[in-house]
């Protein structure tokens, strides 16, 4: 069946359904609309959602419509089971999946520490995140020892977190943030890194997120504007490629628009 999918602009969410489709070879079974997230959602998609604003939505011609990463990604999965990105054997599906519940938690610790403005709690964003990379790391080890992905090859579980790991780079940028080194991360710092280095996952780029999330980084999301803007850095217009890199210290002097390069 074809479907349509509406996203937003480098939506991690939306490139989970995107790589997940290069892998089975059907990136073109896909059509996709691109909603601009700094204006208002346009009545006919506010319908598909059923008043909800969050992207991806899948349109499945007179079927209902589906929101939700996380489900989208299983219906795609049962859609097009050949070939299986997914575990077929289901004690091998939970083994992979107790992993990706970790994913909620890691979304959440990744985007609440790069909005965080308040300096006095950098620390306090800085210990969540690396908990939940240590009980990745733990998973890893446990469940999946003596590989580099979960199992012999980029699979469900990386599907769903290789987006984040890309989004997590303006946690590199504004935050300073790098994994630790020791034994309570090397193992996640090797999935982190093949998961990053996935032909099939080459859809953005550290440049492209870093200056799409500025916004972000001084606790504007989805398209917001910061104090004293006119253009969200989430604009089509300039495009990305031409503006220049925004300032990393995101308690220094917001940057303005002139100097983001949006007009
Ligand atoms: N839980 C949702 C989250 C989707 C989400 O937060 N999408 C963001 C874009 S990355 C969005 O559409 N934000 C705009 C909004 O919420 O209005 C999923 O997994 O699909």
């Amino acid at each position: 069946m074809a479907f349509r999918m509406h996203h937003i602009p480098v939506c991690p969410f939306s490139q989970r359904v995107e790589i997940l489709l290069s892998l089975k070879g059907m990136s073109e079974a896909v059509e996709y609309n691109v909603v601009d997230i700094t204006k208002p959602r346009p009545e006919f998609l506010l319908e598909l959602t059923r008043g909800t604003t969050a992207m991806p939505v899948i349109e499945l011609g007179a079927r209902t419509p589906i929101k939700e990463s996380m489900v989208i990604l299983k219906m795609v999965e049962g859609m097009f089971p050949d070939p299986p990105i997914a575990r077929t054997d289901p004690h091998e599906h939970a083994l992979e999946s107790i992993l990706a519940e970790q994913q909620g938690a890691f979304v959440n610790a990744g985007y609440s520490m790069v909005m965080n403005r308040d300096e006095a709690k950098r620390e306090t964003y800085r210990a969540r995140i690396l908990s939940i990379y240590r009980a990745m790391n733990d998973i890893l080890v446990n469940y999946a020892p003596g590989k580099t992905f979960f199992f012999e090859r980029f699979g469900w579980s990386e599907v769903i977190f290789t987006p984040m790991f890309q989004r997590f780079w303006f946690l590199e940028y504004y935050e300073g943030f790098a994994l630790p080194s020791g034994a309570e991360y090397d193992r996640v710092r090797a999935w982190r890194e093949a998961c990053l280095a996935e032909p099939h996952a080459q859809q953005v780029s550290f440049e492209q997120i870093v200056k799409l999330y500025y916004d972000y980084a001084l606790g504007a999301g989805n398209g917001a504007l910061p104090e004293g803007r006119t253009r969200s850095t989430f604009v089509f217009e300039p495009d990305w490629p031409a503006r220049p890199m925004p300032p990393k210290d995101k308690f220094g002097p917001p940057a303005t628009d002139a100097e983001l390069g949006l007009i």
